[in-house]
């Protein structure tokens, strides 16, 4: 890495790697003040982290010398950033607070925005309401999205985290190939009051256009074909396709390729989002992610969220050695945060070269995983707690519950603390001791007791701590991981919205699948030859 500054950190590290978490606070007592952020409902703590601020001070200086202040520029004004697949990323356009013109291949983009937008709600309006009838003259009481990856996670993910602003539909989810997915789906459908919405920005995934075939064949099975437009829709950029799949032209919600799969669900790709809690809250998803653009876009990188978050995962990832980053939202609406952050982060850094397309020889994508808490408490917490490998871990958590009226809030909250304290100041030899006389201990059972019982502590942690969980929060929540994958990407110098590491394996499948009706398959290594022929024993 050439930069400047990147060479200062190298040092920066020699200085901290013997520091303790702990001393960082007595040496600063302003260290929560200023190792802190507050942004409307969010209060962000990176107090808990192995630097100081001077260790931010270079790391910001980083991200100037990296170019991040034009790149957030051409970013938002729709430059083909995405320069491998020649396109734009403007996923921020979707959910933009102060519309103006904006140009993508001499066109201005926003009228065809407000337009499908509209489409979308009066059309979620119209099932929401009953007034869009199944073929039989019933209202739509079940909404299933056909959909995998970006297709898939993004909706998914925020109608299960918004789960207490839902109405009456049901939504269901179908995205794997595997036929006992979709046969498992498909058992509990009435297809009279089943709404189907296939999303696929390509129209040519294999998962989804089989999924679809099958459910499209049971559907027949019930009703005729007149049906299908009240019971089918589509969302895509690839409308040729659709058509002649046999969606209705007026039920084909269009999308384009300035919106990446994985950062979709701003787009009609979250139909089914807005048909499970209504245009309004899908709005304030919008809203809320407009107002974390806004302040990405303008406050200084010392202020600034992502920007911060962004340096602080390249802090360990690059100068720590650490292989892996947690996140854990304290909130079991917010389970599968993790996996779809997952995608966003690991789809989109995961590369191995840089922009001019010579190998790297930096570490690029952090590994993300995690659970909610506190279930990951009673799992996975031991390794990070004693184990051998450094994991910073990001707890988000909401001030406030959903519902009222029990006393699980408070100790959610003390759980919340709790991990984050146990983590940095873990528990030393003579506290283990104090305990184990307290509990009646022989001297002899104390020592062999002792080193299991200790917890070295000094593990990082930043706390992302926010007001409740709505639509507008969590708008905001996901943006910010979208402009930490996007900062992260400038710095390590990568594209981060292209994915063609997604492609061989799937060339491969198509290969393999003719294979299983042939004799000669010879082409292949001897252990897929192998694995194949085991197969076909099973095939009927
Ligand atoms: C996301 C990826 C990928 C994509 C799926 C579905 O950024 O590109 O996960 O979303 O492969 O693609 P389609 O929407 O084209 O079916």
């Amino acid at each position: 890495m050439s930069l400047k500054s990147w060479k200062l950190l190298e040092s920066e590290f020699q200085r901290h790697k013997q520091t303790k978490l702990t001393d960082y606070f007595y040496e600063d007592a302003e260290r929560i003040q200023k190792l802190s952020l507050q942004w409307e409902s969010f209060y962000v703590d990176y107090s808990k982290n192995l630097l100081d601020e001077k260790t931010l001070d270079i790391l910001t200086e980083m991200a100037k010398e990296s170019g991040l202040d034009q790149a957030i520029g051409a970013y938002f004004e729709g430059s083909k950033i995405n320069e491998t697949e020649n396109r734009a990323v403007l996923h921020t356009a979707l959910r933009t607070l102060n519309p103006k013109p904006l140009m993508v291949d001499g066109k201005d983009i926003t009228p065809k925005i407000n337009a499908v937008k509209q489409q979308m709600f009066d059309f979620a309006k119209q099932v929401i309401s009953g007034e869009w009838k199944g073929y039989s003259g019933k209202a739509i009481q079940h909404v299933v999205n056909i959909g995998i990856g970006g297709s898939d996670l993004g909706p998914a993910m925020v109608t299960e985290a918004l789960e207490f602003y839902r109405n009456h539909l049901k939504v269901t989810f179908v995205s794997n190939v595997e036929g006992d997915h979709v046969e498992e789906v498909i058992k509990k459908l009435d297809p009279e009051t089943t709404l189907f919405v296939i999303v696929s920005k390509s129209f040519t995934t294999q998962e989804t256009l089989s999924n679809t075939n099958t459910i499209r064949k049971w559907f027949l099975t019930h009703a005729t074909k007149s049906a299908i437009p009240q019971h089918f829709i589509a969302v895509s950029t690839n409308l040729k396709m659709v058509t002649e799949f046999g969606i209705a032209p007026e039920n084909i919600f269009a999308m384009n390729d300035w919106v990446g799969g994985r950062f979709s669900l701003w787009s009609t790709v979250g139909l089914s989002i807005c048909l499970a809690v209504g245009p309004s809250h899908f709005e304030d998803l919008l809203q809320g992610a407009g107002k974390m653009d806004e302040h990405f876009r303008t406050a200084n990188f010392k202020e600034n969220i992502p920007v911060i978050l962004a340096l602080i995962t390249i802090w360990y990832n690059n100068f720590w050695e650490v292989e892996t980053e947690a996140i854990i939202p304290y909130s079991q609406y917010l389970r599968n945060l993790p996996a779809y952050l997952q995608q966003a982060i690991m789809e989109s850094n995961g590369k191995g070269v840089d922009r001019n397309g010579k190998p790297i020889e930096y570490q690029t994508g952090n590994i993300i995983w995690g659970a909610s808490g506190t279930n990951a408490q009673h799992a996975f917490f031991q390794l990070m707690h004693q184990g051998t490998k450094m994991i910073p871990a990001d707890f988000i958590g909401f001030a406030k519950p959903l519902h009222k009226g029990n006393d699980h809030q408070d100790k959610l909250m003390s759980n919340f603390f709790a991990q984050t304290q146990a983590l940095m100041l873990g528990k030393n030899t003579e506290t283990v001791r104090k305990e184990l006389i307290d509990q009646g201990k022989s001297n002899e059972q104390i020592e062999a007791l002792l080193p299991f019982k200790m917890f070295e502590g000094n593990r990082p942690s930043t706390t992302l701590f926010i007001e409740q969980l709505t639509p507008r929060n969590l708008g905001s929540l996901i943006a910010l991981y979208e402009h930490r994958i996007f900062v992260q990407g400038i710095i390590w110098n990568i594209f981060s919205y292209d994915q063609w590491g997604v492609e061989l394996g799937k060339q491969l499948a198509n290969d393999i699948l003719k294979d299983f009706d042939t004799e000669e398959i010879e082409q292949h290594d001897p252990s897929t030859r192998a694995l194949i022929q085991h197969y076909k024993k099973f095939r009927n």
